[in-house]
């Protein structure tokens, strides 16, 4: 049901450094469809929920400090097969080991500060988009 919508969130890093156009530009001329947007900033306890898959990671604590160490901006995305064509086009965790021309790549700088989020089809993809867009379906209906 979803796999043709998705959520990426600009991270705080690349808020902070004024990447937000650059990105929505990169993936608008990717073909993906802004359906949702919104700049918000989480507090300890969202960011802990949003991320509870990790809960128990090494890395929990510091990802909790840095995704509320500013404000994020939420997308929704829409388009054929969106989900997993978004996770390719942000590229790996690691900016360092993502593929050439992949946002992290050119726009993260470490394993935490990868300057985005995108929902991986293997995991909750409607809890995602739902915790920052909780009206149903599509805006622009
Ligand atoms: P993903 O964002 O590519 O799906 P996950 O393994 O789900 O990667 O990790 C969630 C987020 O936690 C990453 O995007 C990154 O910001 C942070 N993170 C993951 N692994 C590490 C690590 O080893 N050190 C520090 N932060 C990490
Ligand atoms: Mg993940």
């Amino acid at each position: 049901m979803y796999s043709n919508q998705t959520l990426v969130l600009i991270k705080p890093d690349a808020v902070s450094r004024h990447c937000i156009g650059e990105i929505l530009g990169r993936l608008e001329a990717a073909g993906f469809a802004v359906t949702g947007l919104v700049m918000r900033r989480l507090s300890r306890e969202q960011a802990g929920e949003f991320y509870a898959i990790h809960r128990d990671k090494e890395f929990f604590p510091g990802l909790v400090e840095f995704m509320t160490s500013g404000p994020l901006v939420a997308v929704r995305l829409t388009g054929e097969d969106a989900c997993r064509r978004v996770r390719e086009f942000v590229g790996s965790t690691d900016p360092a080991k993502a593929a050439p021309g992949t946002i992290r790549a050119d726009f993260g700088t470490s394993v935490r500060t990868n300057a985005v989020h995108a929902s991986n089809p293997e995991e909750d993809v409607r809890r995602e988009l739902e915790f920052f867009f909780p009206e149903a379906g599509d805006t622009r209906r």
